[in-house]
């Protein structure tokens, strides 16, 4: 019995995934994607709204190998607070193969963000989902966007669709890159020309420093598995308008699912049906999250 235990209702990800029949293209990346704990050596946050099963580096290095992909980019998870350790450890035994998006607060110092930059931290999250955050006033995010600014990190920004009209005015008023996860979270049963994903779409044609990760069919789909259909048009409407601002990862260990666990390897199948050309498919997976996390200087 180790220190934590998971929440009753957790599902843990999938142990046996197929092998994909879409081949990924040489240097793909997994640009997005987690590890919990494990929790006897790195400890999950007191103030997590989750407890989630281990699912440490060694299962996300097979499952990289396994898929085909090159590289991983780690994000933070909630669940480890701003207690980078578990992700840091990750990005230092990946032999260059990995880069984090870190969770960190206004009072980190420069040294420990100077340390974190030589592990291979490229980013920082803002995250406004409240079932996984308490919110925060832009004062504190405004903090951090200094303390950030002398290592040309970018920001990634986790919200819930009905949030973006709020925010939008701080969101735009960011001048780094910044990635919006899985879409913005669209409302899948909406149609993806409706005004609520036009807004989101508007948001990427009016700040030309905004990208999207194309991710998370599992999460935002109704229809569901293995072709999560309604959730395509909005995915590749993205990638067609945006080829050059778009990121694909796993979301692996996928937290906080209800309906269903995924198949990984179901999941990579899913890459063709919103990147329809192999030139897409080479920007998505390839050529943008080289450029974004592996660029040196
Ligand atoms: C995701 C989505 C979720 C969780 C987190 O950091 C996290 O805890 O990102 C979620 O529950 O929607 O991107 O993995």
């Amino acid at each position: 019995m180790g220190t934590f235990t998971m929440d009753p209702d957790w599902l843990v990800y999938c142990p046996n995934p197929s092998t994909p029949k879409f081949v990924l293209p040489p240097g793909s990346v997994d640009a997005h994607c987690h590890v919990f704990g494990p929790g006897d050596r790195f400890p999950f946050a007191p103030e997590r709204k989750y407890t989630p099963c281990d699912a440490g580096k060694d299962a996300l290095f097979t499952l990289r190998d396994m898929l085909g992909f090159d590289k991983n980019v780690v994000v933070q998870a909630t669940c480890h607070g701003s207690d980078n350790a578990a992700m840091l450890d990750v990005l230092e035994s990946s032999d260059g193969r990995a880069r984090g998006v870190a969770s960190i607060r206004p009072d980190f110092s420069h040294n420990q963000l100077d340390e974190m930059n030589d592990a291979g931290v490229r980013a920082v999250r803002f995250n406004y989902v409240r079932r996984l955050v308490d919110p925060k006033p832009d004062a504190y995010y405004h903090e951090i966007v200094e303390k950030i600014a002398p290592f040309g990190w970018h920001v990634v920004l986790y919200f819930e669709a009905t949030d973006l009209a709020e925010r939008w005015d701080f969101f735009s008023s960011l001048a780094s890159t910044v990635v919006v996860d899985h879409m913005g979270r669209p409302d899948v049963s909406k149609p993806p020309d409706g005004p609520d994903f036009e807004l989101f779409l508007r948001l990427l044609r009016e700040n030309e420093n905004f990208w999207s990760k194309v991710t998370c069919p599992e999460r935002l789909s109704l229809s569901g598995p293995p072709q999560y259909r309604d959730v395509v048009p909005f995915a590749r409407k993205v990638v067609e308008e945006f080829p050059d601002r778009v990121l694909w990862g796993t979301d692996w260990p996928h937290p906080n699912l209800h309906s269903h666990m995924p198949d990984d390897g179901t999941l990579v199948d899913f890459i063709p049906h919103i990147a329809t050309t192999e030139a897409l498919q080479h920007k998505l997976l390839v050529d943008n999250p080289t450029r974004l996390y592996w660029k040196e200087g």
